[in-house]
């Protein structure tokens, strides 16, 4: 049978279930990833499901999220993630050696395996021919230990590229464009394969942009072929040996096939408050700016930051604008440093931030209010910068460096600027000594806990009957970071009763509050894409630690709804979508037979006690997961309890 890459890596992955589209497979996974701001709960939670030791091809621990230290709390974070990774068997990357996915990309990334991440920008892999798929933490402490990932058997769609971009037009804009046409909206279970003859103009870093943020259209992936460019790239990483062919079969079928033709995009922007929400930069140009972010894991390889240096060499930033730019990864800090691009950087007064996250989470840097920020990021949710009436555009590397030193935004194409050709060195600076890779030796090392770190939560068993109450009625596109802020709050991770305070902190601050004390069954009704955005289980866990026990939605996003099933809550969808309008903060929600209903897999009838009406909701599960709700999460499932 011919068939096409996802297909390839699948099959030759499979462990459970038939390859049939729509229906739950398990695969085996050769590598995983964590970073810290998820990893101390993935740790925690691998320590309580008695695993012992790792047993994938390979596992990383980055240390890239919580690096800003403010307390105690991120440098035990950071030990205890250190201590543990050595005694399991994982190798630690070091705070400082950069963001997970573009250290991961040059480092360790193999074309033709399956990687784990427990952060929603894993499908970053895909620039290199990986199937990298972002999950919940728990699911990857159990990929960890040798465990399965299940997910459901994909729809495949061929972006078919052609031709070359032009000057100035960049992987940014072309990820924009496919955001155009695909939107946030309505592509669970699908993943994205690129293909074509536009493919071998673009480097590895610049595919790995355009995977990054496919987690903004919502598919589990995209995946690009292994090739010759692809073979330089990791000879230059000095690991040529690890590379291998990929290509899909002549004549492998698709879903869909999208044609792109590169010459026909032009520069792009991601305007306030969605991803999706693009224009061209031709029609924005003029708007003042305020502040420039440079960085993130869609845009911080060697060549961004190469051009970014080219364009400000010899200017000065712009007065009343700041310019903040984090490198992604040490091996690129270090470049720029010995290459002189770091100096003119600095000599155009560009504030130079730590090789984190930092900016793109809000964990500093954040705009002044009302500011009108140019990122080159991948998400501009609402408050996620910090400032909750910023204005962030998402763009390229080159607009956001031309923007800083002529304070507006700037059509490239038109600026008196020389177009900086920037090329990939033929060898990257390969120094792997901020990794602390796994000896025997090592696996003696007690694990170290602060008090910042506390046991994961339990939960009860499914209870029989569904006692419940609208806790929040909240409309379409709610992210993870509505749900579960992070920036600020984020360095309470590895302590779920004290960042269940925050629950939904910017959409209604008495939510933790109220379901505390209430003596029912805490249910939560939401619009479409319920759970957009990052891969953070906290955004269920802590809702779980609350009492929540149901999420009735319009439609819900992958990850999240994953992260549900695994701590016991319920996500049901609406069968007819007009009973959302229905529903109400403070509706007493009740159902006899919850718990048969879901083991049986019928549908499941809520009788909202104010109106009389029924609701039927829809919540189509396999066997492995109905298990899981009732044992209330896969913890309990697991352990037996
Ligand atoms: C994000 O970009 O939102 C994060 C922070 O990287 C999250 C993970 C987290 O919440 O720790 C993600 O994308 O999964
Ligand atoms: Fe870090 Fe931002 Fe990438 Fe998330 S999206 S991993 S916060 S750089």
């Amino acid at each position: 049978m011919k068939q096409n890459i996802v297909e390839k890596i699948l099959t030759s992955h499979l462990k459970e279930g038939e390859y049939i589209k729509g229906q739950e497979i398990g695969i085996r996974i050769d590598q995983t990833l964590t970073q810290d701001a998820t990893g101390t709960m993935a740790y925690l939670q691998f320590e309580a499901m008695g695993l012992k030791e790792i047993k994938t091809d390979l596992s990383v621990s980055y240390v890239d999220h919580n690096t800003v230290q403010v307390g105690f709390e991120n440098a035990d974070d950071h030990r205890y993630l250190r201590t543990v990774a050595a005694r399991y068997g994982v190798v630690f990357s070091r705070p400082g050696n950069g963001i997970c996915h573009q250290v991961h990309l040059e480092r360790f990334g193999k074309p033709g395996t399956t990687l784990l991440g427990s952060d929603s920008h894993t499908p970053t892999g895909g620039g290199i021919g990986q199937v990298a798929i972002g999950a919940g933490g728990l699911d990857v402490a159990v990929a960890m230990g040798g465990g399965l990932f299940y997910t459901a058997c994909p729809k495949v769609y061929l972006v078919n590229l052609t031709g070359e971009l032009k000057p100035w037009v960049t992987a940014k804009d072309v990820v924009l464009k496919m955001l155009e046409i695909l939107t946030t909206k309505g592509n669970v279970g699908v993943m994205l394969e690129y293909g074509g003859p536009g493919v071998k103009t673009l480097s590895v870093p610049q595919r790995a942009t355009i995977a990054n943020m496919g987690a903004e259209m919502g598919v589990t992936c995209s995946v690009f072929p292994s090739d010759s460019v692809t073979k330089k790239f990791m000879k230059a990483q000095s690991r040529e040996e690890g590379w291998t062919e990929l290509k899909a079969d002549e004549g492998a079928q698709y879903d869909r096939v999208i044609e792109l033709d590169l010459c026909e995009i032009e520069p792009l922007a991601a305007a306030p408050h969605s991803p999706g929400n693009v224009k061209k930069i031709s029609d924005l140009a003029g708007t003042a700016v305020d502040q420039v972010a440079i960085g993130s894991c869609t845009n911080s390889s060697y060549r961004d930051m190469m051009t970014v240096a080219a364009i400000l060499k010899g200017h000065t930033v712009m007065p009343g604008l700041t310019l903040g730019i984090a490198p992604g990864s040490r091996q690129v800090l270090q470049m720029l440093a010995k290459n002189g691009a770091l100096a003119d950087m600095i000599g155009a007064g560009a504030r130079i931030l730590e090789s984190a996250c930092g900016f793109c989470i809000g964990n500093h840097f954040s705009p002044k209010s009302g500011g009108v920020s140019l990122r080159t990021s991948n998400r501009n949710f609402e408050a996620r910068s910090g400032t909750a009436d910023a204005q962030v555009y998402l763009v390229s590397p080159e607009v956001a460096a031309l923007a800083a030193i002529t304070g507006k935004f700037t059509d490239p194409r038109k600026s008196h600027i020389k177009f900086p050709e920037i090329h990939e060195p033929h060898e990257f600076l390969a120094d792997d000594t901020m990794f602390i890779k796994p000896t025997p030796a090592l696996k003696k090392t007690e694990v170290f806990r602060g008090p910042n770190i506390g046991e994961p939560p339990k939960n009860d068993r499914m209870p029989e009957a569904l006692n419940g109450e609208v806790m929040i009625h909240v409309g379409d596109k709610i992210t993870t970071d509505h749900i579960m802020p992070a920036g600020a709050r984020l360095k309470y991770r590895s302590n779920v009763p004290k960042y269940a305070q925050f629950v939904f902190e910017n959409v209604d601050k008495t939510f933790p509050d109220r379901c505390l004390k209430s003596k029912s069954h805490n249910v939560i009704v939401a619009g479409d894409s319920y759970g957009q955005g990052s891969s953070r289980e906290h955004a269920a866990m802590c809702p779980m630690y609350l009492g929540v026990k149901a999420v009735i939605a319009k439609s819900f996003e992958r990850i999240h709804a994953a992260n549900l099933i695994n701590f016991g809550i319920a996500p049901l969808t609406f069968k007819n979508p007009a009973d959302y309008a229905n529903l109400q903060k403070g509706d007493k929600l009740t159902c006899g037979v919850w718990h048969d209903a879901f083991l049986k897999g019928a549908p499941v009838v809520i009788r909202n006690e104010r109106t009389g009406a029924d609701i039927e909701c829809v919540c189509n599960l396999s066997e492995r997961q109905r298990g899981i709700l009732a044992a209330g999460g896969l913890l309990n499932h697991t352990t037996g309890k």
